[in-house]
């Protein structure tokens, strides 16, 4: 009988909306060197460029839509009786624009500023500029609110005491290769809950999955939803 289900999502999930993904063909990181645009280092070393690669994806994310996984993984919410929580790798807000509401964004939030000197946070949606000063300290130390490699995910307690409490983990869209996140379905598994993925290829970790289904997010998740 499953009560507690936890839902990991990654690019794949926004990919039919419009929003590039990172590995496939064409992918962000094909045409992005990953160490210049999501490191602090990188951030460090150029911030022009750092806030120039967030202000494009903050204008392809205003102009996108949330898809049918989208809107399934929001109806699947407002029905479950049991618990459920939404672990998003992605930093769009698609999700809550279907309607999600018990939702994490593990690596930060497109849609938010964060001051790297003294940590102040506020929702920002329009272009980033190096000569941006911080509201709280007016420091020019303006970056998006994401999560960058080496920096540590948001939630990482309550996605721990939700894998714990799990009956069902269910990874879309993801490919698998970035931690802690990649390690979540072995995290679940050990608790006892049965695994799933549902994504276009099989990731990186497929083999650590109890089932899987191949497909595009729009037709994989409104049919397990159903
Ligand atoms: C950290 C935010 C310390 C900004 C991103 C072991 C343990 C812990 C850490 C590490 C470790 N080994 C290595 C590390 C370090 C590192 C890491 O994992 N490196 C990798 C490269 C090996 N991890 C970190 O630095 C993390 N922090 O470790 O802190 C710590 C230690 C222990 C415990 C806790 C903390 C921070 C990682 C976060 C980095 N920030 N992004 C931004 O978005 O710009 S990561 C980046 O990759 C994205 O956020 C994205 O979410 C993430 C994963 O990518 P995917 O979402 O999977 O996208 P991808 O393109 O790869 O795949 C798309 C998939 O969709 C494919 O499989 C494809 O088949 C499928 N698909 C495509 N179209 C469709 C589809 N599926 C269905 N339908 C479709 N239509």
């Amino acid at each position: 009988m499953v009560e507690n289900i936890v839902i990991l999502t990654g690019a794949g999930v926004s990919a039919e909306s419009g929003l590039g993904t990172f590995r496939d063909a064409g992918g962000l990181w094909t045409r992005y060197a990953l160490e210049d645009v999501a490191t602090p280092e990188g951030f460090a070393r150029d911030p022009g460029l750092v806030l120039e690669f967030y202000s494009a994806r903050r204008e392809n994310c205003r102009t996108a839509s949330p898809n049918a996984a989208h809107r399934a993984l929001a109806e699947l919410e407002s029905a479950w009786p049991g618990g459920l929580l939404l672990v998003t790798q992605n930093i769009d807000d698609l999700h809550e624009r279907a309607g999600t509401r018990r939702l994490v964004h593990m690596h930060g939030e497109l849609m938010a500023c964060l001051c790297a000197a003294c940590g102040r946070r506020w929702p920002s949606a329009g272009p980033m500029h190096a000569a941006d000063r911080c509201p709280a300290c007016a420091a020019a130390a303006v970056r998006p609110d994401v999560v960058w490699f080496g920096e540590y995910p948001y939630h990482m307690k309550e996605i721990g005491a939700a894998l714990g409490a799990a009956d069902l983990f269910v990874s879309i869209g993801t490919s698998g290769s970035v931690y802690p996140a990649a390690g979540f379905v072995q995290e679940a598994a050990r608790a006892g809950a049965r695994t799933l993925e549902l994504n276009l290829d099989p990731s990186d970790g497929a083999s650590l999955f109890d089932a899987a289904r191949r497909g595009p997010a729009t037709e994989l998740v409104p049919a397990w939803v159903a």
